[in-house]
């Protein structure tokens, strides 16, 4: 199995790009922000608790996010690997996810982080409020923090992961297309 993280602050492209990635090259893709919008769409008890923590632009407590994981991590049949993103966003969580990941004879081979600047992600989710009524993409002042929060708690995990060699940053500017394809040259290196 080959293991990748999909890297990058909020709005840089990490779920659009794997969306198309995780088809192209038969990856599991596992997004911790996807599967907490399914929990408060479902009304459960869980995405009730989440909900004012994610509007606020804040983290949801690392313990929920490495259950969520590692029970998809368990369930997974019949793919080359896996594509996580969004997850790790702390330290902790990538520490976590390398013990799972070893328990089960698996590592992660590559990080591919995703590199836009501040105005341009700014401007897409101002632009993706319109369409997707999210409420953490509604308020500027909710983007601003939640930037602050990927400097604070997540950026951190780049220097973790350059000193295991596993970091590769990819310019995140650009079409849809060319960063596709931009990130396809690096995982054809591993599959
Ligand atoms: P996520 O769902 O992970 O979302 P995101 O970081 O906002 O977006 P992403 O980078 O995937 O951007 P996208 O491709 O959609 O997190 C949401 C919240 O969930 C977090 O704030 C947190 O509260 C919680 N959470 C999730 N995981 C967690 C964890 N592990 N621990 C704790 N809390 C967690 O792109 C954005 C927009 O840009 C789209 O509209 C897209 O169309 C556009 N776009 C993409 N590429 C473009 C390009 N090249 N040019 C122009 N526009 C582009």
């Amino acid at each position: 199995m080959v293991n990748f993280l999909i890297f990058g602050p909020p709005g840089s492209g990490k779920g659009t790009q794997s969306v198309r990635l995780a088809k192209k090259f038969n990856l599991m893709h596992l997004s911790t922000g996807d599967m907490l919008r399914a929990e408060i769409a479902a009304g459960t008890g869980l995405g009730k608790r989440m909900s004012s923590i994610m509007s606020k632009g804040e983290l949801v407590p690392d313990e929920v996010v490495i259950e969520m994981i590692a029970a998809k991590i368990d369930s997974t049949r019949d793919k080359a690997g896996f594509l996580f993103d969004g997850f790790p966003r702390t330290v902790a969580q990538t520490e976590a996810l390398g013990r799972m990941l070893s328990a089960r004879e698996m590592k992660i081979d590559s990080m591919l982080v995703l590199d836009v600047d501040h105005d341009e992600l700014v401007k897409r989710l101002i632009l993706r409020a319109e369409q997707s009524g999210r409420p953490d993409d509604k308020d500027p002042a909710v983007i601003e923090n939640r930037i602050d929060v990927y400097k604070a708690k997540t950026e951190p995990i780049i220097e973790y992961c350059r000193e295991r060699g596993l970091y590769e940053p990819v310019n995140g500017v650009g079409t849809i297309d060319d960063i596709f394809e931009r990130l396809s040259g690096l995982i054809k290196k591993y599959v």
